[in-house]
């Protein structure tokens, strides 16, 4: 069995997807994700965990998928979820990685590159930089453009997941920046059939030749 960590790092499956039920979970899956992460804002630690354990239920069942869960330190820990993500205003990146086994995947997010840096010297395995674009989806965040991405690439060694506004059109320039993920909520979960969305998102980062960051 390959670690959590290696499955990142090495996936050539690069749109990072987002379900906050098991049913997306699992037809996310279906259709070729194999980066999820559970994102649920709203839903108390208890009903959060048991869809956690219901969803590390789906991803085992393929070998080459991992589950982050959002902010939750504790519910990560608890499920034995292949990884944590959290933002600047969550908990510090290198308390979280001295609570979670060094197996778990820790994601931090970061809009600049000093940021990324110091995300990277604590101890994470990658960052998520964003906002890329403008977007509904979290309309206060600042918005980095592809240039703000680039630097924050630019900046360190571990891969960065690009978010925020991407869509089909914007996959290729947001791989080109150095992303190695393009992080996806509405542009899959809104769509009217997301399985079909998700693999026009996954033909698109295909058909880019190489990985920047290789
Ligand atoms: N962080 C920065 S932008 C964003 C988050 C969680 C939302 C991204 O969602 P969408 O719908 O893909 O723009
Ligand atoms: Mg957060």
């Amino acid at each position: 069995m390959r670690q959590p960590k290696e499955i990142f790092r090495d996936s050539s499956s690069r749109i990072y997807c987002f379900a906050d039920t098991v049913e997306r979970c699992s037809c996310l899956l279906a259709a070729g994700a194999r980066v999820i992460q559970l994102r649920h804002k709203t839903a108390d630690d208890a009903a959060f965990a048991a869809v956690a354990r219901r969803m590390m239920d789906c991803v085992r069942s393929f070998d080459d998928a991992v589950l982050i869960v959002n902010d939750r330190v504790e519910v990560a820990r608890e499920v034995g979820a292949d990884g944590i993500h959290v933002g600047q205003k969550d908990l510090d990146c290198g308390e979280v990685v001295r609570r979670v086994p060094p197996s778990m995947i820790v994601g931090v997010s970061a809009r600049t590159p000093a940021q990324a840096r110091a995300a990277a010297a604590a101890g994470a395995t990658y960052v998520g930089a964003g906002a890329v674009f403008a977007t509904a989806t979290k309309p206060q965040a600042d918005v980095i453009g592809l240039k703000g991405l680039a630097a924050v690439a630019a900046s360190v060694k571990i891969p960065v997941a690009a978010i925020g506004g991407i869509t089909l059109e914007t996959v290729r320039p947001v791989l080109a920046a150095g992303a190695r993920y393009c992080a996806v909520i509405s542009g899959i979960n809104d769509a009217p059939d997301p399985a079909l969305a998700l693999r026009r998102f996954l033909a698109q980062a295909a058909a880019l030749p190489a990985d920047p960051q290789a």
